[in-house]
């Protein structure tokens, strides 16, 4: 039901993105869409490329006096470092990023020609249009907010930052965990009908597509493996006043791949990033001689800023798949009671 496309480099001129599919009717401000991409930008860990760039969006179609029309809303977000054309070329690629997959995939003489749509600064989009997607849920009462877990095994927030600075100060990496949760999602968004249409496959594709993130579970995950069914899953009970309701939530609101009414919760690992400043053994693609891999400006640790980003992506999935149920051409449409209790 929803469409996106995104275009932009990590140094072009500006990253868009076209949204297709949004109702008619909603109010969207760019003020809303601006403190998301605030958000994505924080962070303990973060580069120096973030005290340049400052995102805001221009929203430059799909909008009248604020209100949606229905058609294609076209963000922009532009890059103050548009440096694309000055920038040296990148001969040793680093280990763990796109650099010479892309590189033996297009045939490239240069790292950069990948890593310039390969960087995460393509997930200023991912957000600006997540952003779009979280005031239409929000409609519905549906919101969608993310933690970190864990950051290179450390679960403690105080921990969680000496661990930070421990590999600033080897020069290196961290990567960690985090969880997103989506309250107020109805019951019946997905399908056990349809392999492609699985709430937990649509989710799971869509934060896996975050660059670097190595792993995905909902709910339990991996949990499952080590307890007895009786241990794991979510007795059924129902009450007047709520409907059908659950006392555990180990499913993370998805049975059989369909939304059951309880909460979303998917947790993802992010891996350190890949740009090391001490960095790991590579080879020059020019002489093809061993050398130490390319060093990028780049972050320490992006684990908080992945969550956002995470939220934006399952924004849009819960977005795509709650109009595919309850669809209508305009908010006005919504009028009566979708939500009732079943
Ligand atoms: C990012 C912008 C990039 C990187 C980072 C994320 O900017 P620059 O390459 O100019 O420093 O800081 O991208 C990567 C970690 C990567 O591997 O590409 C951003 O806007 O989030």
């Amino acid at each position: 039901m929803l469409r996106c496309l995104t275009a932009g480099e990590s140094h072009a001129r500006a990253l868009l993105a076209i949204l297709e599919g949004i109702p008619a009717g909603l109010k969207v401000n760019a003020q809303a869409i601006n403190q998301e991409l605030k958000r994505r930008q924080a962070g303990f860990g973060r580069g120096r490329r973030m005290q340049i760039e400052h995102d805001r969006v221009e929203i430059l179609s799909g909008l009248k006096a604020g209100i949606t029309l229905a058609s294609p809303i076209a963000i922009l977000i532009k890059n103050k470092d548009s440096s694309i054309e000055r920038l040296a070329r990148v001969v040793c690629p680093r280990p763990g990023h796109a650099d010479l997959a892309g590189l033996l995939k297009y045939g490239f003489s240069d790292c950069r020609d990948v890593l310039e749509r390969a960087s995460a600064r393509s997930t200023a989009t991912t957000v600006g249009v997540g952003a779009i997607c979280k005031v239409f849920l929000a409609e519905f009462k549906i919101k969608v907010s993310s933690r970190v877990v864990s950051i290179g095994g450390q679960t403690q927030a105080k921990k969680m930052t000496i661990k930070i600075r421990e590999a600033i100060q080897r020069k290196d990496t961290v990567g960690g965990v985090f969880e997103v949760r989506a309250s107020g999602v109805p019951a019946g968004l997905g399908s056990y009908v349809h392999p492609d249409r699985r709430l937990d496959a649509r989710i799971a594709a869509a934060v896996m597509s975050i660059p670097g993130i190595k792993a995905v579970e909902c709910g339990l995950g991996f949990g499952y493996a080590q307890r007895f069914g009786s241990e794991c899953h979510d007795a059924i009970y129902y009450s007047r006043g709520k409907g059908y309701m659950r006392k555990t939530n180990n499913a993370g609101g998805i049975e059989g791949g369909i939304s059951n009414g309880e909460e979303i919760v998917v947790r993802a690992c992010m891996k350190p990033i890949s740009t090391l400043l001490s960095p790991l053994a590579s080879v020059n693609i020019v002489s093809r001689r061993p050398a130490k891999a390319s060093v990028e400006r780049s972050d320490i640790c992006v684990v908080g800023s992945a969550g956002v980003v995470a939220e934006s992506a399952i924004a849009f999935i819960l977005a795509d798949l709650f109009l595919e149920k309850f669809g209508a051409d305009a908010l006005r449409g919504y009028q009566g009671s979708i939500l009732a209790l079943p």
